[in-house]
């Protein structure tokens, strides 16, 4: 029992200094995804989009750290295997440790910062640990078996077994030989191997710790104008009108944020243009560079949901870009492509028109943090993120929806995605009772690049009110209401909804998130006590 138990321990003990050595490897060899990275990354890649909807209805935004701790519980149990696995038999281990070095290293190739030569740093401390575990594991062969000074027959009647001592792996036993000098080095694994993990969370947390370079932003040539007075209602518990970039939602597929270094960083045109572009950040910052107020939203945001956001970008107007490179006459669609691999697919017609379309280089008056695309990501008002607002972008090919397909397409989303009109009620959130009266119930509604018109409100199922609204900033951003219920006792529903610009009513019918984004009224069941 004991033995199975130091086994196991040796498992895990090995199979993690292997995998934080793979990891100090890729940080010193300065290049490609870490062995964990590669692996959640490509699970995030394979992962069928009802469990992603799963994921992020159980975990949220918080989904990532879910699927670290998945990785290593399972990590952990497969350790255990191993350890159990050379126990019973010399190799068995290191074939199961082989497999999972297997395993890292075909996500590693498989990433788009991987490739044959990030392989090495997997490859190596698999090696490593794969020896060292035979070395390491207690096998009861070994336990049972301890030649003596000098080679005795079995006698024919065993001795009372618990007349000595079977084991010297017992603690604390202080026979010298084999077993004494596997301790020692089982100790010095576990140093090894705490060393190691510790450097390696070290240069991960300083890695993604570290400030990314101050960019030399310039002044609008086109400033967003000034905020009226009445953008913000300044209601208790009510979404702010501008979100900062701490609590700004975050969706995308990286397991570990890209560190993008602004002087290395091109953005390429390419496909069925005139002429290939290239530009450097340098480039980019020397252009009239253009301020606009955008709300960005989340295919995935149930009704009712908070992925979505709404903040003051500066950047250069796609269409520019677009415009030097001379798209073809049939091209009707942009993939824009980030350094991680991640695809999106936007009409052209949305990156060639009026629309304040950037590649944005600041959010809410700083450089973009790395969490929401550092140095360069897109937005483009109107459409869902997933379709259009490519974080870290490198790359726009002009193509057509006939030939290319984006990352979320292949997975069952929709090729083309606009934003659908919504509605949300911020407060009151249920929970609390609340007191007969004067209740303010307020909330945001956007419908991005036509423009909120008119919010309304019913209770139980009456008629519907309409909402004070806050001052509109532009067409491309949420709006936030006001309704003033007089509330009597009792169990209410209380139903939101909004007009676009365009006369539009939101509809009521409910539907999921996929495959282009949710719809139905947001209802809010509240009790006021007498
Ligand atoms: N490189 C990259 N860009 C991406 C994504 C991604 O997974 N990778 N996700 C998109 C999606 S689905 C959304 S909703 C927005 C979210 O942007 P945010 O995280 O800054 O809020 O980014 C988009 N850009
Ligand atoms: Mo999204």
């Amino acid at each position: 029992m004991a033995g199975r138990a130091a086994a196991g321990l040796v498992g895990v003990v090995v199979t993690g200094a292997s995998v934080a050595l793979a990891e100090i490897l890729v940080r010193v060899a300065g290049s490609g995804p870490g062995p964990v990275e590669a692996v959640a990354e490509a699970f995030i890649d394979r992962t069928p989009p009802w469990l992603k909807d799963q994921a992020i209805a159980w975990f949220g935004t918080g989904d990532k750290a879910a699927l670290g701790v998945g990785i290593v519980l399972v990590l952990t149990v497969l350790a255990v295997v191993a350890g159990l696995a050379e126990r019973t038999e010399r190799w068995r281990g290191s074939g199961v440790l082989g497999l999972l070095g297997l395993l890292a290293a075909a996500a590693t190739l498989s990433r788009p910062d991987g490739g044959w030569g990030a392989v090495w740093p997997v490859a190596a401390s698999t090696a490593a640990g794969a020896l060292a575990l035979p070395a390491l594991v207690p096998r009861p062969a070994e336990v049972a078996v301890r030649p003596g000074p000098a080679a005795r027959p079995e006698p024919a009647v065993r001795p009372e077994p618990a007349a000595r001592p079977r084991s010297a792996d017992r603690p604390g036993s202080p026979t010298p030989g084999r077993p004494l000098d596997r301790r020692r080095l089982l100790i010095g694994a576990g140093a090894v191997a705490g060393v190691a993990l510790a450097g390696a969370t070290v240069a991960r947390v300083a890695g993604v710790r570290a400030p990314s370079p101050r960019l030399a932003l310039p002044a609008p040539a086109s400033p967003a104008p000034p905020l009226p007075a009445g953008a913000d209602l300044r209601v208790h518990g009510l979404t702010p009108f501008r979100t900062p970039d701490e609590t700004f939602y975050r969706i995308d597929t990286a397991f570990v944020v890209p560190r993008v270094d602004p002087a290395a960083w091109r953005l390429r045109v390419h496909g069925l243009v005139e002429r290939e572009v290239v530009l450097t950040l340098d480039d980019l910052l020397a252009e009239d560079l253009v301020e606009a107020w955008v709300t960005l939203c989340c295919v995935s945001n149930d009704v009712g949901g908070d992925l979505v956001g709404n903040a003051l970008w500066l950047g250069l107007p796609v269409r520019e870009v677009l415009a030097r490179a001379g798209p073809s006459p049939e091209a009707d669609m942009v993939l824009s492509r980030s350094v991680d691999g991640f695809t999106a697919s936007t009409p052209l017609e949305v990156l060639t028109d009026s629309r304040d379309a950037l590649l944005a280089v600041a959010m809410n008056g700083t450089e973009l943090p790395p969490e929401h695309g550092y140095p360069v990501r897109l937005v483009v008002p109107g459409l869902y993120g997933f379709v259009s607002a490519t974080k870290w972008v490198s790359e726009l090919k002009v193509t057509r929806f006939a030939d290319d397909v984006a990352y979320w397409t292949t997975r069952g989303w929709s090729a083309r995605a606009p934003v659908k009109i919504a509605s949300r009620i911020d407060v009151p959130r249920g929970g609390r009772p609340l007191r007969a009266g004067e209740v303010v119930v307020a909330g945001v509604a956007w419908a991005q690049h036509t423009g909120i018109g008119k919010v309304e409100v019913r209770v139980d199922g009456g008629d519907w009110h309409a909402a004070e609204l806050a001052d509109q900033v532009s067409v491309d951003t949420w709006r936030q209401w006001l309704y003033r219920w007089d509330a009597p006792a009792g169990d209410h529903a209380l139903e939101v909804r909004a007009t676009g610009l365009d006369g539009v009513v939101q509809t009521s019918q409910h539907r999921p998130p996929a495959p282009d984004g949710a719809t139905g009224l947001h209802r809010v069941e509240v009790r006021v006590a007498a």
